[in-house]
């Protein structure tokens, strides 16, 4: 395992030679947007966890306070922009289309951003903080971009409306998943970036793709358990440009 804080020609060499790539996003990507991580003390609101906020049972017992504070997220979300990193990974998913090679953008990313800087490709595993739905029915509404006028709101079908978001203990949409696991099998170079790697399913399919014979190439502040060969250490808006650069010889734009 190699660390560094710049790609070096390894890397990029090993991005431009992949046939099937596939990215893994977490959080940490849209930091540079001015958008919270979620776990760390940044990531705390109003005095709670977002770890105990974010699943069915804290809704159940307080849906007032979880639908404020998804509220906050959308609103922070919809007033965000997409960053350098963003935009390097929409322009990574063109260099390689162009040249006739899969791709595909798994995020964890429930914000809209990486769609917004021209992801194509892309698989939302934890659903979209944008898009809401009756906690009764299903039934999906996408509320405009100003706060609720209170909290919980109701849905359209006597239920309350509750992000369509994935919380802990719920299973992921199905295609989605078999999108993300059907990828480990044409995957030659799997890039996982801005993610602390410890949410199940997604944060699994590192390792599965380095077993299936990837090359596996981490992007973060800091190292994390995540089993990669190489970990390219810094801000995500600031080394994925450069990783693309280096490969492809495009800087990419917004
Ligand atoms: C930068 C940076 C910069 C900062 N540049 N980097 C196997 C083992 C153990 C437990 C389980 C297991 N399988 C399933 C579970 C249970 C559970 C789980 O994983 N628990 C773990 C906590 C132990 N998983 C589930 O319940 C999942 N469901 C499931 O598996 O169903 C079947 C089942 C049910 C019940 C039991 C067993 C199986 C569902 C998981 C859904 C997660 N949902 C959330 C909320 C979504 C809505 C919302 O946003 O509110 O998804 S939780 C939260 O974590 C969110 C994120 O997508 C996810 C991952 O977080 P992420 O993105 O990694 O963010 P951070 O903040 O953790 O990390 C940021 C990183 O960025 C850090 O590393 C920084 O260093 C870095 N960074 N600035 C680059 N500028």
């Amino acid at each position: 395992m190699t660390t560094m804080t710049r790609p070096r020609r390894a890397e990029a060499t090993a991005l431009r030679r992949a046939r099937g790539v596939v990215v893994l996003t977490g959080a940490g990507v849209s930091v540079e947007s001015g958008l919270r991580p979620f776990r760390g003390a940044d990531g705390w609101w109003r005095g709670h966890d977002p770890t105990r906020l974010a699943t069915p049972e804290a809704f159940a017992a307080d849906p007032a306070l979880v639908s404020e504070w998804y509220d906050a997220r959308r609103l922070a979300a919809l007033a965000a922009r997409p960053n350098a990193g963003h935009h390097a990974i929409a322009a990574l998913e063109r260099q390689v289309v162009d040249a006739g090679g899969r791709f595909v953008l798994l995020t964890q990313n429930v914000d809209g951003l990486h769609r917004r800087a021209g992801s194509e490709r892309l698989v939302e595993l934890h659903g979209s903080i944008t898009v809401w739905r009756d906690h009764r029915s299903g039934r999906k509404v996408t509320p405009g971009p100003v706060p609720f006028r209170s909290y919980p709101r109701p849905g359209p079908d006597g239920g309350w409306l509750r992000p369509d978001v994935v919380w802990f203990g719920e299973t992921l949409p199905a295609e989605a998943w078999s999108t993300a696991e059907a990828a480990l099998a044409w995957c030659d170079l799997f890039l996982v970036a801005g993610t602390s790697a410890a949410v199940h399913p997604a944060a699994g399919l590192v390792g599965r793709a380095a077993r299936a014979g990837a090359v596996t190439i981490e992007v973060n502040v800091e190292p994390t358990p995540a089993p990669v060969q190489q970990r390219l250490i810094g801000p995500s808006g600031e080394v994925l440009p450069r990783l693309v650069e280096e490969a492809f010889g495009v800087e990419p734009t917004a």
